[in-house]
Formats: C-alpha cells, structure tokens, sequence
C-alpha cells in the first residue's frame, strides 16, 4: 500500500508524457497503418515490441529483403504504403534493395530505418553500424526523409505516405535516429503534432482535349489493341477498365501482373497472340503499361514494320514518349482516365473490324490448341509443361488464390500456361526479373489478403529467399510453396568442361527442397509426377497448412533465361 502510495504521483507525471516510440506507433495507427514487416535489432526491438503492444501486427523476418518485398507488394495489393523496418548500416542496405524494387515498380512503400547518433555519423567517428543512411537512400527512391525531433514525427510519417502514394506511387525512406525513439515531450502537444493525411493519393483528372483526342485515335484505328500494364491492375478500377474493354470490343493484352484483370479466358483476351498483335496493330492503347524492355520499347523486330500510334494513359506526365512518340497522351489517374473515355463513348462506337478481331481469334485459338496436349501430359521426369498444367487447372477451380511466381523457365512459361481470372492475383518479379521475391510477397499476400497462395518457384529463385519458410511456419499462414526442382539455374545438365568444380547454373543435384519444411513443422512433399503434384498442391489449399512442394523436373527441360536468351551478350572470339 505504501508503496503504491509513492508511486502515484510519479504515474500521473508519466501520463502527462509522450514520447518517440509512441508517437511513431501513433502516427502510423492514425493512418490506418496497422501492419509492419521487419526484423528487430538495436535500435528499434522495443519500438517492434510496444507496436505489437499496441495492436499493430509486426511480422519479424529472417532477412530484410524478404520483409522489405513484403511491404512493397502490400503497397501493390492495398494502395496503402506497405511499411518495412529495419535497424541501421546493414539491415537499412539490405532493405534497400526492395525500397529501389518498389520505386521502380511504382508500388507505394516506406522503408523505416533506425539509424545511428548523427553527430558521430557526420564526423565519421566510428558509431555502431555508422552510416549516412540518408544520402545513400536518396538516389533509390521518390523522396526521402530524416526525423529529428520527436515532435516533428507526425509532420514526418504524413510526408512519407503522401510521397508514397500520390502521383506515380513509389518508395519511400524515413530516416529515425536512435535518439528520437527516447525523446519525451507532452502527450497532448504530442497528440496535437500527429496528422492525418486527408486524401493522399487525389484523384488527378485528365484533360478533356486529351481524351478527346485519344478516343478520335482509337476510333480511327484498324487493328486497335489495348496493353494493360499493372498500372491499371494497381488503380483498382476494375469495373471500369472491364466495362470500356468490352464496350470498346478491342482485343486486350494483359501484361504479366495485369493478368485477370479481365479474366485471361475472356473472348477479347489476346495473351497466346502476343506476337501477331505486337506486330500487326495500328493503333496502340497503352494503359498503365510502360514502353520499357518488357515491351521492346515500342519498336524493331517484335513491333512488325507496319506504322503504329500509340495512346498512352498514365498518371506520370514524363512517361510519355520515354521510348516512342505517343500520339495522344493521356495524363490522370487510371481510374479517372478511364471512365472519362468510358463517358467519351457514345452508344454506336463502333466494334473494331471483324476481319481485325477474327485473325487475332483464329491466332489465338491456334496457338491454345497446339499448347493443349502437352499441357495433359504424364510425363516422368515431369517437364514444365506437364507441371504446369496441373497449376493452371487448379488455379482455375480457385480462382481467388494468389500466385507467387519467380524463375526463369518456371516464370515465363508459368506466365504463358496459368491463366488468371481476378484482379491483382498474380504477383511476380515485375519490372526487374528480380529474383527474391517469391517468399516475401507470399507471406504479404496471405496476410493482407487472408487467401490462400500459391509460390511456384524456380530452385534458384526459392533459394534467395528460402530461409523465409520458417517465418510461414511460425504464423502458420495458407502458402503452399511449389519449388520446380531441376537441379539449377535454366537447367541442371550444364558441366563444367575446365576442372573439379560444378557449372555454375548447376546445383546439388536431387535436393530435398520439401526436408526444409518439415525442419519447421510445415508439410513437405516429394511430388514426381503431374498426378501427386495435383494431389499434394489440392491438399494444401484445402488445408491452409504451410506446405512445399519439390516437384521433380527433368533437368533438361529448360532452355538458357527462359524466353529472354536473346539479352545474353555473346562473345565473338567464342565463335572462332
Ligand atoms: C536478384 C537476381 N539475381 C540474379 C538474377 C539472374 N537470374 C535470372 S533467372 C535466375 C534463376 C533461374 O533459375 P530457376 O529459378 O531455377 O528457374 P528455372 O529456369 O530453372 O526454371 C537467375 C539467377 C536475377 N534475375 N535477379
Ligand atoms: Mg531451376
């Protein structure tokens, strides 16, 4: 009693009080900012701890890459930017690789790092992990801040998610110095320096004459196409981007992570004609797809050498004519853009000419007949293709489960045979062919979307993040990882002609990716064929058991980087 008696004005003196900590955890919760992907360590475990504390969910991972994927891809799922925390020096670099993936991917992301005693830092006097981590964060990302001052905090979290998702989203750094977490001040004043971002991501409406111009463009056209790039996947608009597909009657190419915006079986669906549309369209209509590398830049060999006009629809003013002229520029926000053309179309549009939309039919229909067979096919040692066909029936009975996928065979041709019915249900390696994504973005989609997922995963690419299935484990999330097992990098028959050592494609041959599930609780399978792939895959989605599955490929099945060989630069001397 008498202890509690001398405690008590000391308690209500701490009342009175705020601090750095709390003011984070404050700021972030007032955003409606609930879920941080992290791994603890000097200075922010205890930050980490009252989070959890305070009701945010804080998922620890075994390596801030893999966290850092995570809250870039929930930035793609949720249009919220996804937060990733790390300590400094080396935590802040290693998730710095995702703060780079998600700028150039335009997926909304704040990467969080505790840093070092700035006074030391700047004369260079030997902190624990000293490092300007600022400067170096800059060059990676949309904007890029340091706070201070604890009261500064609100000021300093409200830059970060406008700059996040406004405009063309992005990554974010937010730089937070030991001390700051420490900082009192009064938890009114505290209280009062908190902000609430009132509409972060406005709506930027496209001018009139530019739509007007686009639509005349379209009309004009003989062999129109439209591209939705993830852009469009992203602005979830998918009402309206559906309703002016079809109202407009114009085939439609989804570019990989816009799959199932419109399902990839619908009647316009252009997927297994990409290369007749590239080349054989007049009039190009590009929405929110860029004219970067994954489309050729909009010219030479893939484009045809008819002449072709291109309409671009993206929210990022620079973005036009990056590679190509674009000959109506359409600038907003995908949403507003394309319901203002879906409003520009009065009710006799006319359908594009049928001579036009039945080649690409005929086009499309051969080339989905010709894959059929092999995609039925029982063969052991599996091949991609008779792996694959098994995931494309399964993600067809359940249309809502995501897909994860990384590789280099396992992703092209996962790309080309899986197809997509829904939105935002395919997230891959984007804009960079990044390996490493595969378990972070399945541990973020399972919780941001609470639906089952589904990895399918080169060897190689599993590897880069492999360690994570101890973090599935732990929070027992729906992932059902599937690793096309063939023994390498491309293929797993490469040798090494000059000495003792493997090729370097080449790994351990026969591996038992699905042993390292099992050292976690989680279920593995050794799958050999189409039919106990099916089995296993069917069982995993049913029980939302952590499960991975090494599915045995023949390891010469694949050919060099997939369907992008044509970047290997070549030697001459090589030839002689
Ligand atoms: C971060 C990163 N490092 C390296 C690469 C180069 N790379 C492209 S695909 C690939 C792995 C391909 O092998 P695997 O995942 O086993 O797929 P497979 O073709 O064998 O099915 C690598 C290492 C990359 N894309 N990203
Ligand atoms: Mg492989």
């Amino acid at each position: 009693m008498a202890e509690a008696a001398v405690k008590k004005p000391e308690a209500a003196e701490e009342q009175d009080l705020t601090d750095g900590f709390h003011l984070i955890i404050d700021a972030l919760k007032l955003n409606g900012l609930t879920t941080i992907y992290g791994v603890p360590g000097i200075p922010i475990t205890d930050f980490g701890r009252m989070a959890q504390a305070e009701g945010l969910r804080v998922l620890s991972f075994r390596h801030e890459q893999n966290a850092g994927y995570a809250a870039a891809i929930a930035g793609f799922l949720t249009k919220k930017p996804g937060i990733c925390l790390t300590v400094s020096a080396p935590g802040f670099l290693n998730g710095l690789t995702a703060l780079a993936h998600a700028t150039t991917n335009c997926y909304p992301m704040i990467l969080i790092s505790g840093s070092s005693e700035r006074e030391v830092v700047d004369l260079q006097q030997g902190d624990y992990e000293e490092m300007d981590q600022l400067a170096v964060a800059k060059t990676m990302c949309k904007a890029a801040y340091r706070v201070l001052h604890a009261a500064d905090i609100g000021i300093g979290i409200a830059r970060a998610i406008r700059s996040a998702v406004s405009g063309r989203p992005g990554g974010v750094y937010l730089d937070l110095p030991a001390k700051l977490f420490g900082q009192v001040m009064d938890a009114e004043k505290g209280r009062k320096s908190l902000v609430k971002v009132i509409d972060a991501a406005p709506a930027q409406i496209p001018a009139p004459a530019s739509i007007k111009r686009a639509l005349d463009v379209l009309k004009s056209a003989k062999k129109p196409l439209i591209i939705l790039g993830k852009g469009a996947a992203y602005a979830q608009a998918d009402e309206a981007i559906k309703s002016f597909v079809e109202k407009s009657g114009i085939p439609f190419l989804p570019m990989s992570m816009a799959k199932g915006l419109l399902p990839d079986t619908h009647a316009q669906c252009a997927g297994a004609a990409r290369s007749t549309v590239l080349k054989d369209s007049d009039v190009v209509m590009l929405i929110g797809a860029r004219l970067n590398w994954l489309l050729s830049h909009g010219k030479g060999k893939a484009w045809g050498e008819a002449p072709k006009k291109f309409i671009q629809v993206d929210i990022e003013p620079k973005e036009m004519d990056s590679n190509v002229e674009i000959v109506a520029p359409v600038v907003g926000d995908i949403g507003s853009c394309v319901q203002a053309l879906l409003d520009g179309m009065d009710a006799k549009w006319p359908a594009p000419p049928a001579e036009w939309t039945g080649a690409v039919k005929a086009k499309r229909d051969e080339n989905v007949t010709k894959m059929a067979p092999r995609l039925m096919n029982n063969n052991v040692p599996m091949d991609y293709h008779g792996a694959l066909g098994v995931l494309r029936t399964i993600i067809k009975e359940r249309p809502d489960a995501i897909l994860v996928n990384e590789g280099a065979n396992t992703l092209d041709l996962a790309r080309g045979i899986i197809d997509m019915y829904k939105p935002r249900k395919r997230l891959d390696v984007g804009t960079w062919g990044i390996m490493g994504i595969g378990m972070g973005q399945a541990i973020a989609a399972a919780v941001e979307t609470g639906k089952p997922v589904l990895a399918v995963e080169g060897d190689s690419a599993f590897g880069f993040s492999g360690m994570e299935v101890e973090t599935i484990c732990r929070y027992n999330l729906p992932v059902c990882i599937v690793i096309f097992n063939n023994d390498g990098i491309y293929r797993g028959t490469d040798v090494n002609k000059a000495g003792a050592d493997p090729a370097t494609t080449v790994f351990v041959k026969g591996a038992r990716y699905d042993k390292m599930m099992e050292a976690f609780g989680g279920v593995g399978v050794n799958a050999t064929s189409p039919d106990e792939l099916k089995r296993a895959v069917n069982a995993a989605m049913d029980s939302g058991k952590p499960t991975l599955i090494n599915a045995v490929i023949d390891p010469a099945a694949g050919s060099e980087s997939g369907r992008i060989g044509n970047l290997n630069p070549q030697s001459a001397l090589k030839k002689k």
